[in-house]
């Protein structure tokens, strides 16, 4: 492959969409520069601001850009399993989850690609050193330093970001984790794939970020998606644990294998 990142194989870049139209075009353009070499899927819940039509445009007139309409709001989780499983059947190798909002900056994906190398998933994460978020209000951290830290104790995570939805996958490893069990809709999706992906056995890496709060639209974040994550990490925390099983190591054949 002749791009920067160095993804391990073809990258496909899912973004969940709904109200972005201040946010879709900027996001979809900062990312073809960033990693030229991989496509793009907006995920748009049919939009009332007409996301989907400006997402239509910009896939008129670049083959690399692709648009998947779903009917109406269903939820981050539901618009991701429906990208991945899109992914999947275009045999794609890497599956990237990133935010429409800019929150999750594209020239920092190369990183996040490079690092997948030697795991079977990558978080992009806040909390490690050298990560950080810009222009969040104090509660807004707490209540994401909190909901990492409470998920990461009651599933025993060895991850310090739980919940961020900067991600890099393996295409391997999205197909071993079970996503149609999957039922999780709001942010504590990310941690149900985390988790499962732990379960599982795959090498899970950190690459540190910089999150930047949205400058454009507002933030989906409720109450009932806030109640949704606590409940679901309780009794998932309270369940007999499965034993983890090791995974074989990636395939010989890509570049991770080279050291
Ligand atoms: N397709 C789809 N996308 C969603 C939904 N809820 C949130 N998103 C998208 O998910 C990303 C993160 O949501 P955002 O509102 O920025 O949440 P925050 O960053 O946690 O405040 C954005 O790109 C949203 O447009 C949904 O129900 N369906
Ligand atoms: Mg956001």
């Amino acid at each position: 492959m002749s791009n920067d990142s160095a993804a391990p194989g073809r990258a496909l870049v899912i973004i969940p969409t709904y109200n972005e139209a201040a946010n879709i075009a900027t996001i979809v353009g900062r990312v073809r520069a960033a990693v030229p070499d991989a496509d793009i899927l907006v995920a748009d819940d049919n939009s009332p601001d007409g996301t989907g039509n400006i997402a239509d445009e910009l896939s008129a007139v670049d083959k690399a850009v692709h648009v998947l309409h779903r009917p109406g709001k269903q939820g981050l989780g539901a618009a991701y399993l429906a990208g991945f499983r899109w992914g999947l059947d275009r045999d794609y190798d890497v599956l990237v989850e990133m935010d429409a909002d800019g929150s999750h900056r594209p020239e920092e994906l190369p990183r996040l690609l490079t690092a997948l190398h030697h795991a079977d998933l990558v978080l992009g994460s806040r909390w490690v050193t050298g990560g950080r978020v810009v222009n969040w209000p104090k509660s807004r951290e707490l209540l994401s330093r909190g909901g990492s830290a409470y998920s990461r104790l009651m599933l025993r995570l060895p991850v310090r970001d739980v919940t961020g939805g900067y991600r890099a996958f393996r295409a391997r490893t999205l197909q071993g984790i079970g996503l149609d069990e999957v039922q999780s809709q709001g942010y504590c999706f990310q941690v149900d794939l985390l988790r499962r992906a732990v379960q599982h056995g795959f090498t899970v890496t950190e690459v540190p970020i910089t999150f930047v709060e949205r400058e454009h639209g507002v933030s989906k974040m409720s109450r009932a998606i806030v109640i949704e994550a606590l409940w679901r990490v309780t009794t998932w925390g309270l369940k007999p644990q499965p034993r983890r099983r090791p995974q074989p190591a990636a395939p010989a054949a890509a570049p991770a294998r080279q050291e």
